[in-house]
């Protein structure tokens, strides 16, 4: 299947070289897309640099950082433009490594229509976290599976591949998160909408350069967005149409 791995970056000079390497190698057969918000300290150029030298490597240049969900919306529109089958999600910090990536990419050819690199089912792991970071995560998974019971274990992970058909059919392109809301906006929609979802066990490393780029702001906008779905969709369950917009 034509598979487009999207990766977006913002300050990310001291990963990028090593991280597209490093996926070039995993997954010699995919194409691969930069969403860069035009970071100051030149990661878009970088990326360039290595697009070159890689090959199959794209850069989308963006005037100014506006957040997760507005890079992946519009890294995903640049790929269903172009028909790819398979997309496929990454973070730059090599937290994510592409070197699970063809087991994710097996799960969706064995049927699946969104595969999750979960760090929260048998096998999975992120040894070193700090403890209010864990605490953050644990607790928002916790959270977004009481209000929304998708049943998904780590809905806020941002390693994942999509079959494409199944973007479209959730209207990926009218999903409103700004921040990392994103990724529960969508595993959500595909639950919703009847999609299989697997999760396959990850060891998520924390990133040793660079800045993170999580905020108080972004978990208040998954927080709010999550009770909102919960509230509005109490009595919609698995499988029974796609959600609207709003
Ligand atoms: N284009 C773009 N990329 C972003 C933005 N915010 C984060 N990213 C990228 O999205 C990926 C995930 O962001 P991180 O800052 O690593 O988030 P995190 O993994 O929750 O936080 P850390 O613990 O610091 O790694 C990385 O590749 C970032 O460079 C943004 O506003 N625009
Ligand atoms: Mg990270």
């Amino acid at each position: 299947m034509r598979t487009l791995v999207v990766t977006p970056t913002y300050l990310e000079a001291e990963n990028i070289t090593e991280f597209l390497t490093k996926l070039r190698a995993a997954v010699p057969d995919a194409d691969v897309l930069v969403v860069d918000d035009n970071s100051p300290d030149g990661t878009g150029d970088l990326a360039e640099q290595a697009a070159k030298e890689l090959g199959q490597i794209e850069v989308m240049h963006r005037p100014g950082k506006s957040g997760l969900g507005v890079a992946y919306r519009a890294g995903f529109a640049w790929g269903l433009e172009r028909d790819y089958q398979v997309l496929v999600q990454i973070d730059a910090d090599l937290s994510h490594d592409p070197a699970v990536l063809p087991t994710l990419l097996s799960a969706l050819d064995d049927g699946a229509d969104l595969v999750i690199g979960s760090r929260y089912v048998p096998g999975g792991s992120v040894p070193h976290w700090p403890m209010h970071r864990r605490a953050l995560s644990r607790y928002g998974n916790w959270y977004t599976s009481l209000a929304l019971r998708t049943g998904v274990k780590d809905a806020t992970a941002g390693f994942r591949a999509y079959r494409a058909e199944m973007l479209r059919k959730v209207r990926y392109d009218t999903t409103r998160a700004v921040g990392y809301g994103f990724q529960i906006e969508l595993a959500y929609r595909v639950w919703r909408a009847g999609g299989r979802i697997v999760e396959v066990p990850i060891t998520f490393t924390d990133r040793t350069r660079g800045q993170s780029k999580m905020s108080a702001r972004i978990a208040a906008e998954e927080l709010l967005l999550v009770t909102w779905w919960g509230i509005r969709d109490r009595f919609r369950r698995h499988g029974q149409a796609v959600p609207e917009p709003r």
